[in-house]
């Protein structure tokens, strides 16, 4: 039991992020990954008497991002940011992708394409895009820091943009920089550990960046990729690299997927962190499994976010709760609390 309140770190600045529509299926709607996401969260948390709320104030190493992101991806974050600047604050949309084709004239040469950058539409960057993200990641280093100097047994950072999506040297689905990895490569001062995604979504970026790592297992809960996006990875036949063989684990899960299924699921999903041994967790928690979220299709009910809580502190590890998806706004604080009195047991 937690007896030090909960830090949880904020982003001040996330609202300078915030694109207006995206295209999907042949529509044209509003951008999901709204700034009130966090707003509401930050709200709910404040009401609980053992959260410390603190705003993510420190200042992000560009060496540090550069242990887990390549430098051109930090440029295009720039580059887009400053061209959104010139041009009345318009997002750019990466549209054109090279992965068929180039010979690698384009992609070597000095332009900065978002083709090369991106695996998707869905990570358009604006003006503010740039700060909001590092503010993000700052959140994930903060409280990576707190629990690494052992000031406590659980901190939560409310990343926003979200990060499990995005790789190494790719953004993409509302992804720029993955919070969750940033955090596990300053817990892994402490030895091996494990990064459990219970976002609704696949975090292909986070497997794909641990998926040769020895020191990190991955356990992800998600909808099925064979009829949810990002659809090209997150089968259970995805299981590590040749130097780190086993340390992966999938769950995909259907539509409609109940309390009882997800429960069911998330103890198989523990039971294998468990089996590796880990002396510290990062959580990418997401509230889109949610049954009320307007883009997702599992049925979770609302109360079901405190026995998640309960059973992920039954690993009693030193944990980072890092913030990712959950887009039925208004629900999102009611669902943030439950979690939190889950996992603290207070
Ligand atoms: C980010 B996170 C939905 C289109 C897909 C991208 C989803 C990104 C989810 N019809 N849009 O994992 O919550
Ligand atoms: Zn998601």
């Amino acid at each position: 039991m937690t007896l030090t309140p909960v830090p949880v770190f904020y982003p001040t600045q996330h609202g300078l992020h915030a694109p207006e529509a995206e295209y999907d299926n042949g529509l044209i709607t509003p951008y999901a990954e709204v700034a009130e996401r966090i707003e509401v969260i930050k709200a709910a948390l404040l009401a609980l008497p053992f959260v410390q709320l603190e705003p993510a104030t420190a200042v992000i190493s560009i060496s540090e991002l550069e242990q887990v992101h390549a430098p051109e991806l930090l440029n295009y974050l720039r580059v887009m940011s400053e061209w959104s600047a010139r041009h009345e604050g318009r997002y750019y949309y990466p549209s054109v992708f090279p992965g068929y084709f180039a010979r690698g004239v384009g992609v070597n040469g000095d332009r900065v394409l978002g083709g090369m950058f991106a695996f998707d539409i869905h990570a358009p960057i604006g003006m503010g895009t740039e700060t909001a993200v590092f503010q993000s990641a700052a959140s994930a280093l903060s409280a990576a820091q707190v629990v690494l100097e052992g000031k406590t047994n659980v901190a939560y950072a409310l990343c926003r943009p979200p990060g499990h999506h995005a790789g190494r040297s790719f953004s993409g689905g509302y992804c720029y920089l993955n919070n969750a990895v940033l955090a596990a490569n300053r817990l892994k001062a402490l030895g091996k550990g494990a990064i459990l995604d219970i976002d609704y979504h696949h975090g292909n970026g986070t497997q794909d960046m641990v998926w040769d790592d020895p020191e990190i297992f991955f356990a992800s809960l998600h909808a099925d990729p064979a009829f949810e996006y990002p659809y090209y990875c997150g089968y259970v036949a995805e299981t590590g690299g040749p130097h780190a063989p086993d340390t992966i684990a999938n769950f995909p899960l259907p539509k409609q997927t109940s309390d009882e299924l997800y429960l069911t699921t998330l103890h198989a999903a523990l039971e294998a962190i468990e089996a590796f041994a880990p002396n510290w967790l990062v959580v990418s928690l997401g509230f889109d499994t949610f049954g009320e979220d307007p883009i997702c299709t599992f049925a979770l009910s609302e109360g079901i976010y405190q026995e998640i809580g309960k059973h992920i502190k039954k690993l009693a590890l030193p944990t980072v709760l890092v913030q990712e998806g959950g887009y039925a706004v208004s629900k999102l604080g009611d669902l943030a609390q439950n979690f939190m009195v889950g996992i603290t047991g207070f």
